[in-house]
């Protein structure tokens, strides 16, 4: 399923391609991406500015059972499990992400931990594209997982601050393409089947899809045996209203299943 070789590159890259591991759920996959762009949940957004559209929507795996198969089903859990080098894999959340064709839209540059109440060095994203992905790509720095700080969480819809309050010393959004540091961009070509495993610390994001065809893409976000709730300035992304944890606990097992290692 992964190789050493895959394993230590996510460990010190912090993404990695592993290609064909979900080939035989890609079906089920595009069933559920369906289910939920006909069915949006409370949190779906559209995120293209002028043209086209850029859907996106998360916390929805309760409600469609697709997700649910692939969460309890797929070699997700054992993946995620091997990948952060944890005993155990629990699921964090899904996301479902469409960059219809003709949307310029590109996805900005982030890392997903500080928008989340979790901190811990073992987590991992699957980003499993549904279409050939030549264009569309998502794009990863190399080694960002290990920065010293991390990156400024703000809004995608005006770029202001995404916290209230915030006195957390974070450092700046970086523009990899506009600067001259010398970053290195990991990016591949991808099939339905495939998937791209990244830190959540990992700083990304994706190109546009000015051109190509339907990007449609799940990603699934696993955390490890080290992944603690920590209290953020105010709501989360997602926000898990009624989550009811204290600063330091394991998150819970009710809302966040134990796939591998319960
Ligand atoms: O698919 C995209 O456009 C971005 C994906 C992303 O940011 C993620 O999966 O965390």
């Amino acid at each position: 399923m992964i190789t050493e070789q895959q394993i230590s590159d996510f460990q010190r890259d912090g993404a990695v391609l592993v290609k064909g591991v979900f080939k035989d759920w890609v079906e089920v996959m595009a069933k559920g991406v369906a289910r939920n762009m006909a069915e949006p949940g409370p949190y779906a957004s559209e995120n293209a500015v002028s043209e086209g559209r850029f859907f996106d929507d998360y916390c929805n795996w309760t409600r469609i059972p697709e997700f649910e198969r692939i969460v309890r089903e797929s070699p997700a859990g054992a993946l995620a499990a091997a990948a952060m080098q944890s005993k155990k894999a629990q699921f964090f959340h899904d996301h479902v992400l469409v960059k219809e064709s003709g949307t310029p839209k590109a996805t900005p540059w982030h890392q997903d931990g500080p928008y989340y109440f979790v901190e811990g060095s073992q987590t991992v994203s699957m980003w499993m594209p549904l279409d050939v992905v030549t264009t569309a790509s998502l794009r990863l720095i190399a080694g960002s997982h290990k920065w010293e700080k991390p990156v400024r969480p703000v809004s995608w819809a005006d770029n202001s601050d995404f916290y209230e309050g915030d006195t957390t010393d974070w450092i700046e959004v970086p523009d990899p393409d506009g600067d001259t540091d010398g970053f290195d961009v990991l990016e591949w070509a991808m099939e339905p089947g495939d998937a791209v495993l990244f830190d959540y610390r990992t700083v990304h994001g994706a190109r546009g899809n000015p051109k190509g065809g339907r990007r449609r893409a799940l990603s699934m976000r696993w955390v490890g045996d080290d992944a603690r709730y920590v209290q953020r300035p105010s709501r989360t992304s997602p926000p898990f209203p009624g989550h009811d944890m204290q600063a330091g606990q394991i998150l819970r097992e009710d809302w966040f299943p134990v796939i591998v290692g319960g």
